[in-house]
């Protein structure tokens, strides 16, 4: 949120209205609407993606995600589960009891240094949702309970190809996309929750809108921090690790490290973007090759936030669940809620990470005098920040047991594959143990035996 000192801002909105004025008080009204302090009930979307429905030929089935969308005031736009179907004809896996953007921080830092926090401190609403938001291939999901107008888009969007090699030609992925528009003042932050059909989520915040009157110039961060309640197949039982890659460009080797995390207590690490970090998060249960299922969540980045605030000290951070406490739910109170060091090994843990972009006001923001004067003093601006987006992803470690929307050909017997050690391989495995076997509900073909020829090696 663009600004100065939080009276600017005020007076900022105040213009805002004034501004607003002819296009009709009810447009004021939907910006400034009253919100009930209770959320209204999620939405449940059901997205099947049909393998023939991805550019391939293989006769599979696919795969499917469940999940449950709200909105909620200070909140915006969030997610109160998913469930993720390997194989349409297996049972849901639940991968997520709760993801959330806990905090849009926004500091100015050139002359006002003026701090917002634009989920907590305010009272935003999200914004209506028509059919241009949505565009062709989107559709609106119906207002939430009680609300006058509808504030989620869904889309299902091509993401581009997942795969190609020399063997079985190539094949494009498809995502599901719920998004909202948290209306903050004159900016606009876009939420966007997408889960694709490999099982990666990925959580993205996109910043747009009108800098704000008075500092349209002046640089800041729009910082968003995201609370994850990860519940991976049994949440009760998750434990945390930290990932690192380690290496000394003196030598030509390197170790690939992964350890407990914060020595398998609660706590928060700084993202090294020589080291690759990521937290790892295992479930007990293991897939067909004897590996347990797991999510790496992976930042993706321009940078990293760091600023006076203690909550920014760190990127990511991982806590004990314990929903039932209203102050777990806010990212500036996790540094004492992580002072107590809970283990967060086999136990129902909530992952924290950063994703920010640094705004440096440029003239496709828009530009002055570019309709007329309203009030003494207005600088008539006209134009919006395009967007800009932060985000991280989930993505799963063996949560299949081979390639997902991969037409593999006959699948081998249960036999064959601990005959060629397929059982406690790892994952980097190639060769003999490239064949897995493909139990019930392993995303791959049940179906398709009848090519007696497998896939060439290597
Ligand atoms: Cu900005």
């Amino acid at each position: 949120m663009p600004g100065s000192r939080p009276s600017r801002r005020i007076l900022g909105l105040a213009l805002l209205g004034v501004w607003l004025l002819p296009c009709g008080p009810a447009m004021a009204q939907r910006l400034y609407r009253r919100q009930s302090l209770a959320d209204p009930p999620s939405q449940e979307v059901v997205t099947e993606f049909l393998v023939s429905e991805s550019g391939g030929s293989e006769p599979r089935k696919g795969t499917a995600w469940k999940v449950h969308v709200a909105r909620g005031l200070h909140r915006g736009l969030y997610i109160t589960g998913a469930w993720f179907k390997r194989d349409l004809s297996e049972d849901w896996i639940k991968i997520l009891n709760d993801a959330r953007v806990s905090e849009l921080f926004v500091p100015y830092h050139l002359h006002s240094q003026v701090r917002y926090f634009d989920l907590t401190g305010f009272s935003f609403p999200l914004a209506e949702v028509k059919a241009e938001d949505a565009g062709p291939f989107g559709t609106i999901l119906p207002p939430f309970q009680g609300d006058d107008h509808a504030t989620v888009v869904k889309e299902v969007r091509d993401r581009g190809v997942i795969w190609k090699d020399y063997a079985h030609g190539v094949r494009r992925g498809r995502e599901l996309i719920l998004w909202g528009a948290l209306q903050a003042g004159n900016y606009v932050y876009l939420m966007s929750y997408s889960f694709h059909d490999d099982g990666t989520i990925a959580l993205r915040v996109g910043a747009t809108g009108q800098n704000l009157p008075g500092q349209r110039y002046e640089a800041h961060v729009h910082s968003a921090h995201w609370r994850i309640d990860i519940d991976l197949v049994d949440g009760s039982k998750n434990s945390a690790m930290l990932m690192k890659h380690l290496e000394d460009p003196r030598s030509l080797g390197a170790e690939d490290i992964k350890e407990p995390f914060n020595g398998g207590m609660e706590g928060g690490v700084d993202w090294d973007p020589k080291e690759f970090t990521m937290i790892r998060v295992e479930s007990q249960k293991k897939n067909a090759r004897g590996e347990p299922i797991a999510y790496d969540l992976m930042p993706l980045r321009y940078g990293t936030p760091r600023h006076n605030e203690e909550f920014t000290h760190h990127d990511l951070w991982v806590s004990r669940s314990h929903s039932d406490r209203p102050m777990e739910y806010l990212f500036i109170n996790l540094p004492e809620a992580v002072r107590d060091r809970e283990l967060v090994e086999e136990t129902d843990i909530v992952l924290w990470a950063n994703s920010a972009v640094h705004h440096e006001p440029r003239h496709e923001d828009g530009m002055p005098g570019a309709r007329t004067r309203i009030w003494p003093g207005d600088d008539a601006w006209e134009g919006s920040a395009l967007v800009m987006w932060s985000g991280i992803d989930l993505r799963p470690r063996n949560l299949f047991d081979r390639t997902p929307f991969y037409p593999y050909a006959a699948t081998p017997s249960p036999q064959q594959v601990n005959r060629r050690g397929g059982r406690g391989a790892s994952d980097r495995g190639t060769g003999e143990n490239a064949q897995p076997a493909a139990p019930a509900g392993s995303g791959a073909d049940a179906t398709s035996g009848s090519s007696s020829t497998e896939p060439r090696r290597r």
